[in-house]
């Protein structure tokens, strides 16, 4: 079996440029390796990401709606792509799973966590990924660097500071005694911070 390995932190910091460099770096040492990503990585689970980060015209998603979205992707993505490709022993590296519905639908937008923590172990059949690196930044260093990016904000980016703060601190929370996570700096210059996560990667796997 391949290894399962998950990206996470609040939006802009910097875990789309940190799985790229892991992904390439795995891949010059011989591994092969799916890069995908939440929502998305399927065919049904793209279609489910444009709808979840465009919305509709005119009418606010529930919040018990967008959550059964996210976990329709997961579900799709898993069965189809995830559980296929570690069984090839393929490393599959992935920009955001459950702890993402965990923090963002379950600490931020309130909803119980029992009930999260129950759709996401239906969606998965209880995979539970072998690692998962958190990249710790500010939300107010998030909005500097979306800013900065010039990009049109989607419809999460949108929400204000406070809720990006309560989705960091639901971060730091799950994080704290738990092995599977490690928690990286995100202020720190991108090599810096890929040598700590290939440094981690060296001493569970290698
Ligand atoms: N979501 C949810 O609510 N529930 C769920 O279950 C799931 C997701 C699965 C997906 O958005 C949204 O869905 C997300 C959570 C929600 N919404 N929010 N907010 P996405 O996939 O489009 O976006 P993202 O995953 O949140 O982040 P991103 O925009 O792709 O950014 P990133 O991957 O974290 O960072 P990046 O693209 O690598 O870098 C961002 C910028 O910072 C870029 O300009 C870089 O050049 C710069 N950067 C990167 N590293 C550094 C360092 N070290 N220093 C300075 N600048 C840096």
């Amino acid at each position: 079996m391949g290894k399962f390995i998950t990206f996470e932190g609040i939006e802009g910091c910097g875990k789309s440029t940190q799985i790229q460099l892991l992904a390439e770096w795995l891949t010059s040492i011989g591994k092969s390796v799916v890069l995908t990503r939440e929502p998305g990585g399927t065919e049904l689970g793209e279609q489910i990401r444009a709808l979840l980060k465009g919305g509709c015209a005119g009418e606010i998603f529930s919040s018990k709606a967008e959550l059964l979205l996210f976990e329709a992707s997961r579900a799709q993505h898993v069965e189809g792509k995830i559980l296929p490709a570690l069984a090839r022993g393929d490393d599959v590296l992935c920009d955001r799973f459950f702890d993402s519905s965990i923090v963002y639908q379950g600490v931020a937008r309130k909803i119980f966590r029992a009930d999260v923590a129950f759709l996401n172990n239906f969606a998965t059949d209880g995979l539970l990924p072998d690692l998962t690196i958190i990249v710790d930044i500010t939300p107010e260093e998030s909005v500097e660097r979306l800013l900065k990016r010039g990009d049109q904000l989607d419809r999460i980016e949108r929400e204000s500071v406070k809720f990006f703060g309560d989705v960091r601190n639901g971060y730091l929370s799950i994080a704290e005694g738990d092995p599977r996570f490690l928690l990286v700096e995100g202020n720190q210059n991108v090599s810096d911070i890929q040598d700590e996560i290939r440094k981690e990667y060296g001493a569970r796997f290698m």
